[in-house]
């Protein structure tokens, strides 16, 4: 039992997490992260990644000691500071695989076989004035997966059946079947397609930046899945611009909901608006494990998915 207005919901919540939430929990609603704080007594946060929870926030809530974040990532949360004032968090991992993945393989044949243009070729009359150019297969090709997580690992697994090579870069060698590049550029450089599912934040800020682009190659493409701030998005728009990669597929972007415009124009990307855990399933599973964290906060039981830091 989670007592009633104990918790601060920072952030919109999407109708069907809405109501999840409000199935098992009354929340003190916050929707605007910078707004006015309405009650300061609260002992938690329910919040989503796409909130910034600041020290000066939580300076103001001086009995929270839990922030459950209903998502994988959790770049939005002061680690340092949490860990100074003994505040403990939680995140949403595991069950939101499935629909990464899937998003992923379908940005993956959308970019290589150009599904998008082609449907707007048959629906603009086109075909009867010639083929639809050839585009060309994920057989055969290398793989190169940048952050070797749970997401990146399940990934890797389902691509193997369509016949790639696959290899991978993180902070450190995992052991696993698939070769470990310590390297950046040499994956870069090996690579047809770069997929991107590391944890945003410092460590991985603008990490795909202009020399790994140019390693990257004019007949290969980039794929993001996990956090805007990953990407040099300067770079990458000269890079797309300039022919020095064949396409990118981004789901994820440094301004949302507002990427940058410059993005709009290009004839070699595949845009989406970061939906890669976005199905009724997996976000009902992911606010209600979200909400399982508090439940067991409040109940003094171990958290189901405390982040460590
Ligand atoms: C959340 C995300 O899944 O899980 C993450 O890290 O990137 C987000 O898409 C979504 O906002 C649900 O809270």
């Amino acid at each position: 039992m989670i007592p009633v207005n104990s918790v601060l919901q920072v952030g919109f919540f999407p109708e069907i997490m809405q109501d999840e939430v409000l199935r098992r929990l009354t929340p003190v609603m916050m929707p605007d992260p910078q707004g006015l704080i309405p009650q300061q007594d609260v002992q938690a946060i329910l919040t989503r990644p796409s909130y910034p929870i600041t020290p000066a926030l939580l300076d103001q809530l001086p009995r929270v000691e839990m922030i459950a974040c209903c998502g994988v990532g959790y770049d939005n949360l002061p680690l340092d500071y949490l860990r100074q004032k003994g505040i403990m968090a939680s995140n949403t991992p595991g069950v939101l695989n499935d629909a990464v993945c899937e998003l992923t393989i379908g940005m993956l044949f959308a970019l290589l076989r150009q599904i998008p243009k082609a449907h707007e070729f048959v629906i603009h009359k086109n075909w009867s004035k010639g083929a639809f150019p050839f585009t060309t297969s994920l057989a055969g090709k290398t793989i190169g997966i940048v952050g070797m997580g749970r997401i990146g690992q399940e990934l890797a697994a389902r691509l193997v059946p369509f016949k790639v090579k696959i290899a991978y870069h993180g902070p450190h060698d995992k052991h696993l079947s698939y070769p470990y590049i310590s390297s950046l550029i040499e994956l870069a450089r090996m690579s047809d397609i770069l997929i991107l599912c590391c944890p945003g934040g410092k460590e991985t800020e603008r990490m795909i930046h202009r020399e790994v682009l140019e390693a990257l190659g004019p007949s290969s493409y980039l794929i993001n899945v996990a956090r805007g701030t990953v990407i040099n998005e300067s770079d990458l728009l000269d890079a797309l611009h300039g022919g020095k990669i064949a396409g990118a597929a981004l789901d994820v972007f440094e301004n949302e909901p507002n990427p940058d415009p410059r993005f709009l124009e290009l004839p070699n990307v595949l845009l989406t608006p970061h939906i890669g855990s976005a199905t009724q399933e997996t976000r009902q599973a992911m606010t209600n494990l979200a909400i399982d964290n508090l439940d067991a906060f409040f109940n003094q039981r171990p958290l189901p998915t405390p982040i460590v830091f």
